[in-house]
């Protein structure tokens, strides 16, 4: 089969850019190796910035997020002691849309059929070939067939674990990676949110952060040692400790209700560069993971999509390869951006085994400066609400 670009993975990266690539008429083929219900099983991403918004709105594929989705002018940061509201509409003009990422997915899903994106779910061995020449291909399995997509472009939406990054030889990459001591344990319950605005605290016992899906569904996460077995963590443990963790003013306004979603998710910072090599792109979590803390993973990859469409729409339509040639660096500079805010928001909401009581007295001096000054508080929203692309 020939098509003029290849995606590989199904996730929001790929079926953004799928949607972008076929409303400017640009012939593609998506390829996911799981099925449309187990890449919906995924509860992932929460808050969404405007870029991704944005998108989202530009392919008429936002009334149910408009409807459905709350938009959040703020959100706050806590020690146990004290509430720092980061305002963000006052602060920066901005504010973030809750909306599931599953539900984005969702959208992006059932959009295809209508707008003839084809997408190949269950497609086994996937596997990219002559990504240095202008005639790449990618071959995989289907229902015991070997398949051949010739194509111009292969973009790799892939995933952090993914083959596309790995047909990247390695003198040509460079990973810059860090690992971080613990995981987030996250719950899903269908009961109302403790706060109506995100909470993140730094208690002694660890992080917590108090999000939500809806009116009626809340989210929650607290750090727990990356060694840890969801075995230990039956539902009443986990409410328990957030209730510690929020403070006493969050924990009495928290209503308590049986999981439908808990899994343990490792924290990661990690980057590769080049974002490009040849005919292949890599978009969103294949080249690059960030610790959910500044909740930059899917908007990041939202950013990246964005760049890629108008390289590949340039190249496409106006036989203007400048994009094309610009794609890494344009998006490595505002991926290393959102990978300074997640990495410093990270330390200072986390204890570290490691840390004495001079980086604890780091965090407090922090904490206080961001508490009483209006220009941390801006730089934290600027970030927060997502920089310009
Ligand atoms: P995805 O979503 O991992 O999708 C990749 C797709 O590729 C498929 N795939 C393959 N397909 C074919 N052949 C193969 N060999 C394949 N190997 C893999 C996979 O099945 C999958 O369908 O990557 P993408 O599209 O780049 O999207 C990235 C986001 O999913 C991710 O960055 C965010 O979820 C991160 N994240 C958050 N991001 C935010 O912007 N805001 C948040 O509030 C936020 N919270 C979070 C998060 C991630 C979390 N976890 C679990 C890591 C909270 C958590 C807990
Ligand atoms: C979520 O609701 O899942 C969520 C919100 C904010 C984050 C990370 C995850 O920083």
């Amino acid at each position: 089969m020939k098509k003029q670009v290849c995606i590989i993975g199904a996730g929001p990266a790929g079926l953004l850019l799928g949607h972008l690539l076929k409303a400017e008429g640009i012939d593609c083929l998506v390829l996911e190796r799981q099925t449309p219900d187990y890449v919906l099983g995924r509860i992932r991403a929460g808050v969404l910035e405007t870029i991704t918004v944005d998108l989202m709105e530009r392919l008429g594929l936002d009334e149910r997020m408009k409807s459905e989705g709350l938009w959040h002018s703020g959100f706050n940061l806590t020690d146990g002691n004290r509430l720092i509201n980061i305002d963000m509409a006052d602060l920066v003009g901005s504010r973030v849309m809750v909306y599931g990422q599953t539900e984005l997915t969702r959208d992006l899903m059932d959009a295809c059929e209508n707008r003839d994106l084809e997408v190949v779910y269950e497609a086994q061995d996937v596997a990219l070939h002559d990504v240095e020449s202008d005639a790449p291909h990618v071959t995989y399995e289907k229902d015991g067939q070997s398949h051949r997509v010739d194509c111009r472009f292969i973009v790799g939406c892939d995933g952090f674990h993914g083959p596309s990054r790995k047909a990247i030889p390695a003198a040509v990459g460079q990973e810059f990676e860090r690992v971080y001591p613990f995981g987030w344990l996250g719950i899903l319950a269908d009961v109302p949110p403790c706060n109506h605005e995100l909470i993140y605290a730094n208690h002694e016992h660890g992080f917590a952060l108090a999000s939500m899906r809806s009116e009626t569904r809340s989210r929650y996460y607290i750090d727990v040692p990356l060694t840890e077995a969801i075995e230990n963590w039956p539902d009443e443990r986990i409410w328990d400790e957030l209730a510690i963790r929020l403070g006493p003013d969050a924990a009495a306004h928290i209503t308590r209700g049986p999981s439908i979603e808990k899994s343990i998710a490792p924290l990661r910072s990690f980057v590769f560069a080049p974002m490009r090599h040849g005919s292949l792109f890599l978009c969103g979590d294949s080249a690059h993971i960030v610790p959910p803390t500044g909740a930059k993973g899917l908007n990041l990859a939202a950013s990246d999509v964005h760049y890629a469409a108008l390289a590949l729409t340039g190249f496409f339509l106006r036989a203007d390869n400048d994009g094309v040639a610009a794609y890494s660096d344009t998006a490595l500079a505002r991926v290393w951006k959102s990978e300074r805010f997640s990495w410093s928001l990270t330390k200072l909401m986390h204890r570290f085994p490691e840390d004495g009581p001079f980086e604890r007295a780091m965090q407090v001096a922090e904490l206080d400066y961001i508490a009483a000054s209006r220009a941390a508080q801006t730089s934290i929203a600027e970030n927060y609400v997502g920089l310009a692309v």
